[in-house]
């Protein structure tokens, strides 16, 4: 059985914090291997074509306003489960109720902004993580 990748993107609040070290460091204490990693500023594009399930929600334009608000860091992690284990670990969507111990639970909060700035991205599916592998470091 070959082991499972996933698409881990720290999105610029992230960035602007300087908490790369402290998710990388998460990823890597929990027993996930970091299999490729790049700093990168995201244009329009290539946001549609990641975030293109939330084309038309009212959270969409902010979303890929925010998402290009500065740079983030995409980052390939694998390991047995990854894609689930990755999604325990950032916590749940809502940082406000994210549990304490998940990257989101201990790492933000609600800004009052129209969309949710939770530090971290990751696919939540093995087809999101082909898509989105190739999305950000091609085949
Ligand atoms: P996740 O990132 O937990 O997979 P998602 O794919 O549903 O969540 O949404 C993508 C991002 O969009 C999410 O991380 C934060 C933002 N978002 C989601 N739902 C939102 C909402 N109802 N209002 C504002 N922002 C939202
Ligand atoms: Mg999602």
């Amino acid at each position: 059985m070959s082991t499972e990748k996933t698409l881990i993107l720290v999105k610029p609040d992230g960035v602007r914090r300087q908490l790369v070290g402290e998710v990388i460091s998460r990823i890597e204490k929990k027993g996930y291997v970091v299999t490729a990693l790049k700093m990168m500023q995201a244009d329009r594009a290539l946001l549609e074509r990641h975030y293109a399930e939330h084309q038309g929600k009212p959270f969409f334009e902010p979303l890929v306003e925010f998402m290009m608000s500065g740079p983030i860091v995409a980052i390939v992690a694998e390991g047995n489960r990854v894609i689930e284990g990755f999604r325990s670990l950032a916590g749940v969507t809502d940082p406000t109720v994210a549990a304490p111990g998940t990257i989101r639970g201990d790492l933000a909060r609600d800004q009052g902004t129209k969309v949710v700035q939770n530090i971290v991205h990751g696919s939540d599916s093995p087809e999101s993580a082909a898509r989105e592998i190739e999305i950000f470091f091609g085949k």
